[in-house]
C-alpha cells in the first residue's frame, strides 16, 4: 500500500514535469521569407543571420529560410508578417514603405552622395531610430542588407538622357513614391510583383524596368530589356523585419539576440553583394546587354526636383537629417 501511493505520486510529479520537459527542449523554429532564389546575395545575409541565431542560442531558436518567393510575392509577404503568419521576412524598402510611410525617405532618389553615406546613415541614430519606428505598424525592425543601385533598362532603345524614357511602360514595385519618379522622368509607371516582370517584359505588357546589377542578371532581365543605363537613381536598402505579433512572444533577451544577429550578417552579406554584382556586370555584358553609362547626372538630379517638393514636412525634414550625415 505504502508503496503504491508511493508510485502514485512520482507518476503524478512524472505528468507534472514532464510537458514542460518536452516543451524546453522543443527548438522555436521560425519561417524567414525571402523574394531572391538560393546563392542570391540577400538570401545568402538571410542564412548567415539563421546561422548566428542557431549557433548563439545553442540550437533553441532556429530560422528557416524559405528562397525563391515560396511564401508569395513581397506585398502578401509584408501582410502576412503583419498578422503573425510569417515570422520574418527580408524584403526591398519600397513596398514596405507603403505600410509604414516614413521609409519613403529611403526611396527618394539620388538621395546619398555614395553607399559609404548610406551604410552611415543605416548604421547610425536615423537608420537605427527608424529600425525602431516599425513596432507600432505590427513590425520589429531587425536589421538592413545592401540592396546595390537602381537603374532604368528596357527592350526598346538605349536611353541616354531622361528624354529617351519619354512614354516608356516601366514597371515599378508596388510602391507610389517608385510610380511618381518614374512619372517624373516622363515614362509610364506599372506596378507589379517582382515574380511577374520577366514574362511581362517578354511579352511586351512592359517596355521596362528598374533594378540593380544583381537582380537585374538573376532574373535574367537582360535577356528579354537588353538596354539597360547607369543612371543609379535610387539606392534603396533591403530589410529584415520580423512579426510584432510572433517575435513578441519570444522573451526579450532572445529578441535582442536576433537582433544582433541580424546585424552581424551585414557584414558577410555586403561582402557576398560586392562578389555577386561583379560577377552580374560581367555575366549580363557577356550575354548581350547593351550599358549605357551617365556621366552628368544633373538633368537627371534636376527633373526629380517637384518629386521632392511634393513630400509631405516630415519626408522633407527627414530627407534634410539624411544629406547632413557626413
Ligand atoms: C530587388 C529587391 C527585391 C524586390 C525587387 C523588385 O532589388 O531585392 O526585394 O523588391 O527588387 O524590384 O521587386
Amino acid at each position: 500500500m505504502k508503496n503504491g501511493k508511493l508510485i502514485l505520486a512520482l507518476m503524478l510529479v512524472l505528468a507534472v514535469l514532464m510537458p514542460v520537459q518536452v516543451f524546453a527542449q522543443k527548438a522555436i523554429v521560425l519561417r524567414l521569407a525571402e523574394t531572391h532564389p538560393k546563392g542570391y546575395p540577400t538570401e545568402m545575409g538571410d542564412e548567415e543571420f539563421a546561422r548566428l541565431v542557431k549557433e548563439r542560442s545553442g540550437g533553441r531558436i532556429v530560422i528557416e529560410v524559405y528562397p525563391g518567393s515560396q511564401l508569395g510575392q513581397e506585398k502578401a509577404v509584408i501582410e502576412q508578417v503583419q498578422f503573425g503568419a510569417i515570422d520574418i521576412t527580408r524584403v526591398s524598402v519600397s513596398p514596405l514603405a507603403s505600410f509604414v510611410p516614413k521609409l519613403n525617405a529611403f526611396q527618394m532618389p539620388y538621395l546619398y552622395r555614395d553607399e559609404a553615406h548610406m551604410w552611415k546613415v543605416l548604421n547610425g541614430d536615423i537608420g537605427n531610430s527608424l529600425l525602431a519606428s516599425l513596432e507600432p505598424f505590427g513590425f520589429i525592425g531587425l536589421g538592413w542588407f545592401e540592396g546595390g543601385a537602381r537603374n532604368f533598362y528596357n527592350s526598346k532603345r538605349p536611353v541616354k538622357t531622361p528624354a529617351d524614357l519619354k512614354g516608356l511602360k516601366i514597371r515599378v514595385q508596388e510602391s507610389e513614391l517608385m510610380m511618381g519618379l518614374v512619372s517624373a522622368f516622363g515614362a509610364v509607371p506599372t506596378p507589379m510583383a517582382y515574380g511577374e516582370v520577366y514574362s511581362a517584359l517578354q511579352t511586351g505588357v512592359v517596355d521596362g524596368a528598374e533594378n540593380n546589377w544583381a537582380s537585374y542578371y538573376s532574373t535574367s532581365h537582360y535577356e528579354v530589356a537588353k538596354y539597360f543605363t547607369l543612371d543609379e537613381h535610387t539606392r534603396v536598402p533591403e530589410i529584415i523585419i520580423g512579426s510584432k505579433i510572433s517575435l513578441g512572444r519570444l522573451s526579450k533577451a532572445d529578441q535582442d539576440l536576433i537582433k544582433q544577429a541580424a546585424a552581424d550578417a551585414v557584414a558577410f552579406q555586403r561582402s557576398e553583394w560586392a562578389k555577386y554584382e561583379q560577377v552580374s556586370i560581367d555575366k549580363v555584358k557577356a550575354g548581350g546587354a547593351q550599358i549605357t553609362a551617365v556621366p552628368d547626372k544633373a538633368p537627371w538630379v534636376a527633373l526629380m526636383a517637384p518629386l521632392y517638393a511634393k513630400q509631405s514636412k516630415e519626408i522633407q525634414d527627414f530627407v534634410k537629417q539624411i544629406q547632413a550625415v557626413k
